[in-house]
């Protein structure tokens, strides 16, 4: 038996891949479909061995299973449920009918084992932006093997698995014998999603999240309230969604629907960082929060208009400091997001209070410095809570003092590169969007622009350029609800999680187009309607 492999072996080429080979570039409008020697893999892992042994999957006998050895087991119920998932979205249909119909035959390779290898296997932790999402995968005959030190690898590792599985000539589930060895480029792979333009039924959210899941992100970066909306339900103000929110029950979050989707996302590996954008973006708080924002003025009296959060106040910090206690325990995130972007002085400028302040303060008319008095104030409520926080890049340009721990985003278009060395010059870390709003939509294939970016293309040392975790596509919610979203979103999202887990010579748009496609279609046969990238066809549609 043991010969017959060998000589097996022996005979088959084996095509030994390397995900970090450098190709060829072009620079192609229209990709070429052939197809990629690494098939479906979406986004590519680090290194990949694949040989030409195919073995069969038979659903009738096929298990994913805690390997013996592994620190978790049957008590981990994030790994039960994964394998649960997993085994239906490789054997969709006999699944589904609950009975498996196929005829029982013996399968080359019966079980995927599990192995949890360090002993805190953090089953019931939450993910952070240190959480180690490595794996390695075996595929052989008669078992497949998942090495990860804890579940978070895992779970990366069984969606890896899930991609190794495609249909035969005649249908059958197939995988040929392969060796992984995966890890993230980049350890913060993020999606901005934006429920105050429109509200986001839960469903939706959840869906999306199960997609993040497929293309290997992990975090939700959740821009829950702004001007239009405010429907996050607070219990400490509640009149803040009962007043702010589009409809005070239909539009809103509750704290169970909170708590659900952190769960399904810790569940998948997703970290839940929420953002209450402040002081601008803020027109939806003014509603329910008597005097949080600041009377416009036209002339000497009044205009009924109001602008960003009045900063002037002793009472906007009161409520600001029971507001974030509040938010600090509903997401268990080590991080929040404060906002900070987009600060309109014109209101402020034409309110007498505000000028009186500015020329008490020494000021001058430099109301940046106002805004950096606000801000700074913040932070120092928000340390108190003992979370870290990250902020849109306009607070690290206007010189407010920040924790060393700080994130600054980066999302304004020109000269990213500019700005990501500025701030990691300064020591902080980064994550980068600007070169990700999947808001803008254009004819063409959008996503190879996504795709081409490379983060860190900026001059600066390597110890500047591991400053930078990741970055997050941001889909803004202006033109975008439950009809359009999912569609808008994926597949071009998926370039930008390539991007941000996959080596950085992964970059050869023919074998990502390929790649690509076939990971659409995936995504469509899965549940979730993805737009195609071009003209063709998806092999599982049928009349
Ligand atoms: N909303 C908030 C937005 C944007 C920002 N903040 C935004 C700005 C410019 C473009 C797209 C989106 N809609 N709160 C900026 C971070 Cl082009």
């Amino acid at each position: 038996m043991i010969a017959t492999l060998q000589f097996t072996t022996l005979l088959l080429a084996v095509i030994v891949c390397r995900a970090t080979q450098d190709y060829a570039y072009k620079d192609v409008e229209e990709p070429t479909l052939g197809d990629s020697q690494y098939g479906s893999l979406w986004p590519l892992p680090q290194k990949v061995e694949m040989s030409t042994v195919a073995f069969k999957l038979s659903g009738a006998s096929f298990q994913i299973v805690d390997a013996k050895e592994s620190s978790s087991g049957a008590s981990c119920s994030l790994l039960q449920n994964a394998y649960r998932r997993y085994d239906e979205y490789i054997f969709p249909i006999s699944r589904m009918q609950g009975q498996n119909k196929e005829k029982a035959f013996a399968s080359d390779v019966s079980e995927l084992q599990v192995w949890i290898t360090s002993a805190d296997s953090e089953c019931d932790s939450y993910p952070s932006v240190t959480s180690d999402e490595s794996y390695e995968l075996t595929v052989d005959s008669p078992v497949a093997v998942l090495k990860a030190p804890k579940v978070w690898g895992a779970l990366r590792g069984l969606e890896t698995f899930s991609q190794l599985v495609y249909e035969d000539e005649y249908g059958a589930k197939s995988i040929n014998r392969t060796e992984i060895q995966d890890f993230p480029r980049f350890a913060h792979r993020g999606l901005l999603l934006d429920t105050s333009r429109h509200f986001l039924p839960i469903k939706v959210i959840l869906a999306n999240l199960e997609a993040m899941a497929w293309n290997k992100f992990n975090v939700f970066h959740w821009h829950i309230v702004d001007d239009p909306s405010f429907p996050y339900m607070s219990r400490t103000f509640p009149q803040l969604s009962q007043q702010g929110a589009y409809h005070p029950y239909t539009h809103v979050y509750t704290p169970s629907d909170v708590k659900m989707i952190i769960e399904f996302a810790r569940l998948r590996g997703i970290r839940v960082v929420s953002e209450f954008d402040t002081p601008g973006h803020t027109q939806s708080w003014g509603k329910g929060q008597k005097d949080l924002l600041t009377p416009c003025y036209s002339g000497a009296s009044p205009s009924g208009s109001f602008g960003p959060v009045n900063p002037i106040l002793n009472t906007t910090y009161d409520f600001m400091a029971m507001f974030f206690k509040e938010v600090s325990t509903v997401f268990p995130d080590a991080y929040i997001h404060l906002g900070g972007d987009e600060v309109d002085f014109s209101c402020w400028k034409s309110n007498p209070d505000i000028q009186k302040f500015m020329a008490q303060q020494g000021f001058g008319t430099d109301y940046s410095k106002l805004e950096s008095f606000y801000i700074q104030r913040l932070l120092d409520i928000v340390t108190t809570t003992n979370k870290g926080y990250m902020i849109w890049q306009e607070v690290f340009d206007n010189g407010v003092k920040l924790k060393s721990d700080t994130v600054v985003h980066v999302w304004m278009g020109n000269k990213f590169e500019e700005e990501l060395q500025k701030v990691t010059e300064a020591g902080f870390t980064t994550i980068l969007s600007a070169p990700w709003y999947l808001d803008y939509i254009s004819y063409g294939q959008d996503w190879q622009k996504y795709y081409k970016v490379e983060p860190l293309i900026f001059n600066g040392t390597d110890a500047q350029k591991k400053l930078v975790v990741g970055g997050e596509a941001c889909l803004w919610g202006e033109y975008v609800d439950a009809t359009n979203l999912t569609p808008r979103l994926w597949p071009r999202a998926s370039a930008v999680g390539e991007r941000l887990w996959s080596d950085k010579d992964v970059k050869d748009t023919n074998d990502a187009y390929s790649r690509l496609t076939k990971h659409r279609c995936r995504m469509v046969q899965r549940g979730i309607p993805a737009e195609p990238l071009f003209t063709g066809y998806c092999a599982h549609e049928y009349k």
